[in-house]
């Protein structure tokens, strides 16, 4: 379950958060197929309850109502549509599904139109009833929700924040849940990221995703399982380890991104140690983790997963996602936000459920692309950053070779190769770096890809130059916008 499926000489997954097929599906082929990205994940697909109190919530998403592919981003025809146009780009689509649980404990109705009473176990579109949550046979808390993460039986049978949590041990339930991940292969997404994967029995999960059919043979190849990346949050704390879960694919790895923000956000730790980056750092295998910076919940302070760096914070986003996408560890996930309104009161976002930018009747926002390539309409589009998706062809350049010569010349600067593909230098604060460096890399004269773009042959910022003896004069000013210089050979001027 852990091979991605990325289109050869891909390497880069973008969380399109909140986006509409419709948007998706423009977005495969004017940008994301040409700009070389892997795949998007997408958000989840299937209906969800309406919440209307705080007035339709991101996280109403995380509420499943039924296995019908309607949502606020679209219906079952626009994400065929969507799955069919982006493959053609030689872009994958990863879905957000969520199989642990329904709604809360109350009743309404879901955006295809479905009834549910979460407090009687009631999903008549699916169906489930009452036999098919949890109850207090298997679950022990007072309350039915999880108070304790330090006992697994209660992380994984009692309700994830007053869930109605799934009873996963069923047959008749793994069979409704491996429809509905079928249905999806069937329609040929390459993968799915599992929701709240901490909250179910390894074991469990085994047993649904033997359901699974393969992944579609004409674009994928024969005999292929799905990708699979199951967000367990292990900051190393809890009973729950990532550990158990690679036996059922990847997991996200929150550490990464909190120990990069302690380097490029707070200063409370160097870059120079850098250098052994990788399981050395107490992290999973480089193949059983999905890396990333922030995702939808701990840039908005939901989940626990940590103070990391978001859009919030541009010049460190860019260094660190520079850093993200020059090192091989991992495979990476950008973040791609909408804007809303911090508002923190009392270390709290009192704006943290606020939800996609939307028209009058709540219906979601059309991503509009302005002259300059960035999104308007309340989109932030990290991935159409100059300095982010220049990086994205850099990783595919460097692909398959190491890390090499990594180097320090004080406690925040850094530069490092990739085989005799690629270099990068870094500075992570405000000082001043300006040094000789071995490259690595053929002479010639290289376009500085963060400073500029590659252009029919011509480079729109700073040019490097790599004498024969593979030296270049670097000079970063650590307060300039963009203290990183990044250079490849498949941006020789
Ligand atoms: C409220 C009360 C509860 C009460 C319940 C009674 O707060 O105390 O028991 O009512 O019904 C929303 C509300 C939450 C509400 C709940 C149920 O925020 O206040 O409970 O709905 O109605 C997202 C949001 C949650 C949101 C949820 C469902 O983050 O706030 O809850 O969607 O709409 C842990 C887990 C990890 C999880 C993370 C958030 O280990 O798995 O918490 N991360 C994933 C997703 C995340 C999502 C879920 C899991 C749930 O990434 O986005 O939660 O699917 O770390
Ligand atoms: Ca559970």
């Amino acid at each position: 379950y852990s091979d991605p499926h990325c289109a050869p000489g891909r390497d880069t997954v973008v969380h399109l958060f909140e986006w509409k097929w419709n948007d998706i599906k423009a977005e495969c082929t004017r940008f994301l197929g040409p700009r070389g990205f892997c795949a998007v994940q997408v958000s989840p697909a299937n209906e969800n309850a309406v919440v209307t109190n705080p007035n339709r919530p991101w996280w109403e998403r995380y509420q499943p109502v039924s296995y019908k592919l309607i949502t606020r981003s679209g219906n079952e025809q626009e994400f065929r549509d969507m799955v069919q146009t982006c493959n053609n780009a030689g872009v994958r689509i990863y879905v957000d599904t969520v199989i642990n649980h329904m709604t809360g404990g109350y009743s309404g109705s879901g955006t295809a139109g479905d009834h549910f009473d979460g407090n009687s176990c009631s999903f008549p579109a699916v169906p489930y009833s009452n036999l098919d949550c949890n109850a207090g046979d298997v679950c022990h808390s007072s309350d039915g929700s999880i108070q304790n993460y330090n006992n697994p039986e209660e992380v994984r049978n009692c309700d994830l924040v007053g869930l109605k949590d799934l009873r996963l041990s069923k047959d008749y339930v793994r069979d409704k849940i491996a429809g509905y991940l079928n249905h999806l292969i069937s329609i040929g997404v390459a993968g799915f990221r599992v929701d709240a994967a901490k909250h179910m029995w390894p074991g469990d999960l085994e047993a649904v995703f033997a359901r699974l059919h393969n992944v579609d043979s004409n674009t994928f190849g024969s005999g292929k399982k799905p990708f699979i990346y199951q967000e367990v949050i292990d900051m190393g704390g809890e009973a729950i380890k990532m550990a158990e879960y690679f036996a059922t694919g990847r997991v996200t790895n929150f550490i990464y991104g909190v120990k990069l923000a302690d380097i490029f956000l707070r200063h409370t730790n160097q870059a120079k140690w850098l250098g052994s980056w990788g399981s050395s750092w107490g992290m999973p295998n480089t193949n059983d983790v999905v890396v990333f910076l922030s995702n939808h919940d701990n840039q908005r302070g939901h989940g626990g997963g940590g103070a990391p760096i978001t859009f919030f914070e541009p010049k460190q986003l860019k260094i660190g996602t520079a850093f993200m996408l020059a090192h091989p560890y991992g495979f990476p996930r950008i973040m791609s936000s909408y804007h809303w309104n911090r508002n923190i009161q009392g270390g709290d976002d009192a704006n943290n459920w606020a939800g996609p930018p939307h028209n009058n009747d709540m219906s979601t926002k059309s991503v509009t692309i302005n002259a300059d390539m960035t999104c308007g309409n309340g989109w932030v589009c990290e991935h159409r950053w100059r300095q982010i998706y220049n990086m994205v062809a850099f990783r595919n350049v460097v692909s398959g070779t190491g890390v090499l010569n990594f180097k320090s010349y004080g406690d925040q600067q850094i530069s490092f190769s990739r085989g005799s593909k690629g270099f990068i230098a870094i500075v992570a604060d405000g000082s001043h770096l300006n040094q000789n460096i071995n490259t690595n890399l053929p002479s010639g004269n290289y376009c500085d890809v963060i400073s500029g773009n590659y252009e029919n042959g011509a480079c729109t910022g700073k040019t490097i130059h790599v004498d024969s003896n593979g030296n270049a004069h670097i000079n970063i000013s650590g307060t300039s916008d963009d203290p990183v210089v990044a250079i490849h050979v498949g941006a020789k001027v």
